[in-house]
Order: structure tokens, then C-alpha cells, then sequence
């Protein structure tokens, strides 16, 4: 039986993938980059200096250590400007209602996500307080698909990773929950998130989730 759940924040709890790429967007269109939707999806739960990188693929031009510090900066400054506006408004369908059904049956709540601005994201959204434990981003030195976010997360909470329940939108959050030793719930499309234990469109349908924990 699970007693942890370990959430994802970008596309699991909040749409913040949106204000990614329009940060990105707007460094990329200053750099004169080509940079699309399709790209961004290669960003999605990938680091900020390793999103990057993957930026400026498409760039002639090679930049120093120094130069890239700075434009990663830059972005989070854009980005940090958007998140500002967020507010409980912005909790993808069912989170609340979830997180309430997981503490009334005192299931833990913990927080795998690479974002160094999550804190920030989950004061916004109002729900900081529901969590056990939220991974020090700043502190991973792998990112997914590298189980070491959740194994972190799990050790926190002072349960073995098989105890916990990993909720993720990506297919490298799956792996490394998997890799992590933790069953696995998909949030999204089917077919990108195939190696999950269990998929689900989206965290409206609670019963299939609780059930995990009821068991
Ligand atoms: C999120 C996003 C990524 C972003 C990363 C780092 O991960 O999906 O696109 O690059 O955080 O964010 P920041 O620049 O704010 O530190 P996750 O794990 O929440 O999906
Ligand atoms: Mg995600």
C-alpha cells in the first residue's frame, strides 16, 4: 500500500510549460534563434541550463560559459515576471480536490520538480502548505530521466521509493520514476507516456488515483 505521493509541478499541478516557452520564446526572438512549440517540448522538464543548450542548437554562433549564464538569467528574469500573475486560478482540473482526498487519508505530499521557482509557483497557486516536502531543485545534479529527483523526494519524506506514487506529464519524468522504483501515473497522452503503470488524461478522475492508496 502507497503513502507518498511525489507530483511533477509543470503540467501535472499548473500550466507553467506556457510561460517557459514564452520566456524562452522571447530570449530566442532577442538572439534571433528560431525557436517553436516543437522544440519546446523538448524542454519540458529538462533543466534551465540544459534547455539552453538545446536553444541554441540552432544558433551559428558559440557562446562562451560566461554569455550563457547570462541568457539563462535573463530568461528566468522574463520568467519570473510571468509567474508573479499566477493564483489558485491557475491549478490544472482536480488538484485541489486531490491533494484534500490524499491528506484526508494521510498520504504524504511531496514536490519532484527541476524548477528552482517551484516555491514561488505553489505560494501563487496557494498550496505550499499542503506539502510534506518539495525537492530543493538547486540541489539535484541529475535531471530526468534520472531517478535522483524522486529518490531525493522519498528519502525526505522517509519512505522507500516503492511507498510512493510518482505523478508526471513527461516521458523522461516517467522514466525516472520508474528508474526511481516508484509506481508510476502518466498525466496526458497515452502514447508519449507508455511506460507508465497507469495513465490518465488529467487529475480529474480521482477515484482511479485514490484507489491506490485505499488498497
Ligand atoms: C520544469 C520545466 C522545465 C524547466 C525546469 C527548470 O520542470 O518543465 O521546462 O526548464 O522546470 O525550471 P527553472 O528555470 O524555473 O529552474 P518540471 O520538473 O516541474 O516539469
Ligand atoms: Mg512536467
Amino acid at each position: 500500500v502507497y503513502k507518498a505521493a511525489v507530483f511533477d509541478l509543470d503540467g501535472v499541478i499548473t500550466d507553467t510549460a506556457r510561460f517557459h516557452y514564452l520566456a524562452w520564446k522571447k530570449l530566442a526572438d532577442e538572439l534571433g534563434v528560431y525557436f517553436d512549440e516543437n522544440i519546446n517540448e523538448r524542454l519540458k522538464g529538462v533543466g534551465r541550463m540544459e534547455s539552453l543548450e538545446i536553444i541554441l542548437e540552432k544558433s551559428p554562433r558559440r557562446f562562451s560559459r560566461d554569455e550563457k549564464e547570462y541568457l539563462a538569467e535573463k530568461k528566468n528574469g522574463y520568467y519570473k515576471n510571468m509567474i508573479e500573475k499566477i493564483t489558485q486560478k491557475d491549478l490544472l482540473p482536480g488538484v485541489k480536490e486531490l491533494f484534500f482526498a490524499l491528506k484526508g487519508r494521510g498520504v504524504k505530499i511531496a514536490l519532484a520538480s527541476a524548477s528552482r521557482n517551484a516555491p514561488t509557483v505553489l505560494k501563487n497557486l496557494g498550496i505550499a502548505e499542503l506539502f510534506d516536502y518539495v525537492v530543493d531543485a538547486g540541489r539535484i545534479k541529475r535531471c530526468k530521466p534520472d531517478p535522483e529527483i524522486f529518490l531525493v523526494a522519498a528519502e525526505n519524506l522517509g519512505l522507500k521509493p516503492g511507498e510512493c506514487v510518482g505523478i508526471e506529464d513527461s516521458a523522461a519524468g516517467i522514466e525516472a520514476i520508474k528508474r526511481a522504483g516508484m509506481f508510476a501515473v502518466g498525466i496526458g497522452d497515452p502514447e508519449i507516456l507508455k511506460n507508465a503503470d497507469m495513465v490518465l488524461r488529467d487529475l480529474k478522475n480521482l477515484r482511479a488515483i485514490l484507489k491506490l492508496f485505499d488498497d
